[in-house]
């Protein structure tokens, strides 16, 4: 699925800004035809979740509907016209002048409806009906736990329409999909290109690759709707997190020496792999810093922010960070660009937390997640910044889980053969998973949940239980989540639970244990920032406190302890 761009041959328009938006609490508007537009809306702003935009409503999952109008732009009448929502959570159905598109299922991945026959030249009315709840058959399933609202996660279910929603034309002879991978030879690199094109007569396709004092370029017909070359790149500039170089690939169709469609697409030229306890980037040892986070930020919820975007990767550049796990859905395409062009590696985790195995689910989760992985892969396998494609957070223990996994996990290789593949538990030896996936990504609280209070205790237990399962599962290791909640402001010495000073010494006690370990290859902190999520007595003010930074991004002491463990002693 490519990203709607703007050049010569392909245009876009934006529909974000206020829309109407009524809640639908005794769930009448399917029956009463809000489908072919509703009165007594009230203004809401898209992209954004809903729950934190009005007074009331904030635990209120929905069904909602939003509505907007809009015009074709005329010179848009000889164009494949395509209707594309960025994020909606949780269930989507659509209607476009009464007429009903579709409907989709799962947040935080783009879907899109064909207009170009169903467009008026005159105003065009948009209808959505939203659902956010989530039952235990959808993925993340729900409903679960005491928290309110009820999950089996630990953050809030935020819904609504949470990134852009945009109109675009293509023309409708197109470069209909491209995918790149790299691999190095030497000093030089080799850009393998599939582009897919819509089915029609022979065209001709063009591949320029552009950057650092080399230009290389191919021609070749094809006869085909998809087609294959290989672009070699003497000395080339690789992609590492120090030096983020992309190429700018140009790739373009033409009939007759006239061309007729164009796409432009930054490449970075790496690898990524494991030997034995490393982990590989472009051949050479890596070792990840970083933290498991969020999209959340106040008012806006989980929705599209390009501020807090720029102020987050400010913030991992200065802390120090090179990574960082996408928990636990994928992030906006926004942030994926920018970890390409910025240098961060990233574990690109599907929707799929709190797994629970339940026989009359399971079906269910597993159709769904197998989507998610091929919605995933089709909107972020172009990426150097994705290293790891993660299939899940910790996933219930269950004889069925392994089977699950080895479906996935063998889906996902099929689709994707040059990336790495995880899930993230925490299980540790228990995880049977990690009998075939290629890396081991292990959660640990202990000194926290377990072991509360006494910070050594839990460390010397967590040191004696990853040697075990790295003997059991030789493979690098990463720690994805370690972390205690704090209060920021609220200091304790001797360190006690919720103080500033606990969370520093337990940050630095983890993170010296695992610099000790050869083979953990990770340390990703939980979290980066506060988060908000669903009450319950272990989250004050509906809160998960473990950040580093505040919701509002201020630092709390332990991120100055991280800034100087991850980048020296730099001032
Ligand atoms: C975990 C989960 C994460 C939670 C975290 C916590 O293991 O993966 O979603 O937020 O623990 O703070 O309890």
């Amino acid at each position: 699925m490519l990203y709607p761009q703007r050049n010569k041959y392909r245009q876009y328009i934006d529909l974000s800004g206020f829309w109407d938006f009524r809640f639908d609490a005794k769930d009448e508007g399917l029956t009463t035809d809000w489908s072919r537009g509703f009165d007594n809306g009230q203004s809401i702003a898209v992209p954004a979740s809903w729950n934190d935009q009005f007074a009331e409503n904030r635990d209120f999952l929905g069904p909602a509907w939003y509505q907007t109008h809009f015009y074709l732009p005329w010179e848009w009448a000889d164009y494949r016209v395509i209707l594309r929502f960025g994020s909606v959570n949780y269930l989507a159905e659509v209607w476009l002048n009464g007429e009903r598109l579709g409907q989709h299922e799962g947040g935080h991945l783009p879907f899109e409806f064909n207009l170009t026959s169903k467009i008026k030249p005159e105003e065009n009315q948009l209808v959505v009906r939203v659902d956010g709840n989530i039952t235990q058959n959808c993925v993340p399933p729900g409903g679960t736990q005491a928290n309110y609202p009820s999950t089996n996660f630990d953050f809030f279910p935020f819904c609504g329409i949470q990134r852009p929603v945009l109109l675009y034309a293509i023309p409708h002879e197109c470069i209909e999909d491209l995918t790149v991978s790299t691999f190095i030879d030497g000093v030089d690199g080799k850009v393998n290109i599939k582009i897919i094109r819509t089915a029609g007569t022979s065209v001709k396709v063009g591949f320029t690759l552009n950057g650092f004092g080399n230009k290389v370029s191919a021609e070749i017909p094809i006869e085909n709707e998809i087609a294959e070359t290989i672009l070699n790149v003497p000395n080339a500039a690789f992609w590492i997190p120090e030096s983020p170089n992309l190429y700018k690939l140009t790739v373009e169709l033409s009939r007759n020496g006239i061309t007729f469609d164009s796409y432009l697409l930054p490449v970075g030229i790496r690898t990524i792999a494991v030997k034995g306890d490393e982990l590989l980037l472009n051949g050479k040892p890596l070792k990840l810093t970083g933290f498991g986070r969020h999209e959340d930020f106040p008012v806006i919820g989980r929705g599209y922010v390009p501020a807090v975007i720029i102020k987050d990767y400010f913030l991992m550049k200065w802390i120090g960070a090179n990574s960082f796990r996408t928990s636990h859905y994928p992030y906006s395409e926004q942030m994926m660009d920018l970890a390409d062009c910025l240098g961060f590696l990233i574990i690109d985790e599907i929707p799929a937390v709190g797994l629970t195995f339940k026989k009359e689910y399971r079906d269910h989760h597993l159709e769904l997640c197998q989507q998610y992985v091929k919605d995933l892969i089709s909107r972020d396998k172009n990426h150097p910044s994705v290293i790891i494609w993660s299939l899940a957070n910790e996933p219930a223990r269950s004889m069925e889980a392994k089977s699950f996994f080895r479906q996935l996990y063998d889906q996902t290789k099929e689709l994707d053969p040059t990336r790495l593949i995880t899930i993230v538990s925490m299980l540790g030896l228990g995880e049977k998973a990690f009998e075939f996936c290629d890396i081991v990504c292990i959660n640990r609280y202990n000194g926290w949940y377990t072991e509360q209070g006494r910070i050594e205790d839990g460390c010397e237990i967590v040191s004696n239980e990853l040697d075990k399962i790295h003997q059991k599962y030789p493979k690098p290791l990463i720690m994805t989540e370690f972390g205690v909640d704090t209060i920021p402001g609220w200091h304790a010495q001797p360190p006690e639970m919720f103080s500033e000073e606990y969370q520093v010494k337990f940050l630095k006690r983890y993170i010296e244990l695992l610099n000790s370990k050869s083979y953990v290859v990770g340390q990703h902190v939980w979290g980066m920032c506060d988060f908000k999520t669903s009450q319950s007595v272990i989250r004050m003010g509906a809160m998960n406190l473990k950040g580093v930074f505040t919701q509002v991004r201020r630092p709390k002491m332990a991120a100055h302890l991280l800034r100087k463990l991850w980048r020296g002693n730099i001032d």
